[in-house]
């Protein structure tokens, strides 16, 4: 939706909120998407999209202005490199949150352990990569890094990621102020 903003076509989706969780299948999602993970775009032609990258690529081929994802050269493999690392963070906070959802007896510390230890390579790696950040390279890749830290707050308040990590922590609050992001804040909807 923060693409979709970016790229002025948020008018143009209708959303409906869904309930995603790794151990249940929702089947108003399956109907869409084999898959039965969000986010889905169902397009008029009936096609569907699943999954953010696919979603995002469709998005910036529809409008003229600057590309979210460069469509050529350096800068392309750029922004997919971060977008590699970040969402690669989110799915690691994604699986150790499936943990933590999980009674203590019944939970893999080793599993959890090397999510948090990749988290925090992640994190260093953003962190150094944040220094460089600029608006005109704003795309999929710091729209991810943003999401991620929002997650962060969102499902683990007690892991203080801005304490280490100040290229980020500067750059969060920059991107905190976009319109696209204000307009997307997480809901808290349990
Ligand atoms: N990297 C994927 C992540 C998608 C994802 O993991 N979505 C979660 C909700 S935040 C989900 O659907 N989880 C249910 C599941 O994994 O079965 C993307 O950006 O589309």
């Amino acid at each position: 939706m923060i693409a979709a903003h970016e790229t002025g076509l948020s008018e143009k989706i209708t959303t409906v909120r869904s309930v995603a969780v790794r151990t249940r299948i929702n089947p108003d999602i399956v109907r869409d998407s084999p898959v039965g993970r969000i986010p889905v775009l169902v397009l008029d032609g009936g096609i569907v999209l699943s999954g953010s990258f696919a979603i995002c690529d469709y998005l910036d081929s529809l409008h003229g202005g600057r590309k979210l994802i460069p469509l050529q050269g350096e800068s392309r493999w750029r922004e997919l490199e971060l977008h590699g690392v970040a969402d690669g963070l989110l799915d690691l906070l994604l699986i150790w949150r499936g943990e933590t959802m999980k009674p203590e007896s019944q939970r893999n510390t080793e599993l959890c352990d090397s999510c948090i230890a990749r988290a925090r390579h992640c994190l260093i790696w953003l962190d150094e990569r944040a220094g460089e950040f600029s608006d005109e390279d704003f795309g999929i890749g710091q729209i991810t890094a943003g999401i991620v830290l929002d997650y962060l707050d969102f499902r683990f308040p007690e892991v203080d990621w801005r304490a280490s990590n100040r290229n980020l922590r500067e750059w969060h609050k920059l991107f905190c102020k976009r319109p696209s992001s204000k307009a997307t804040e997480i809901v808290n909807d349990e």
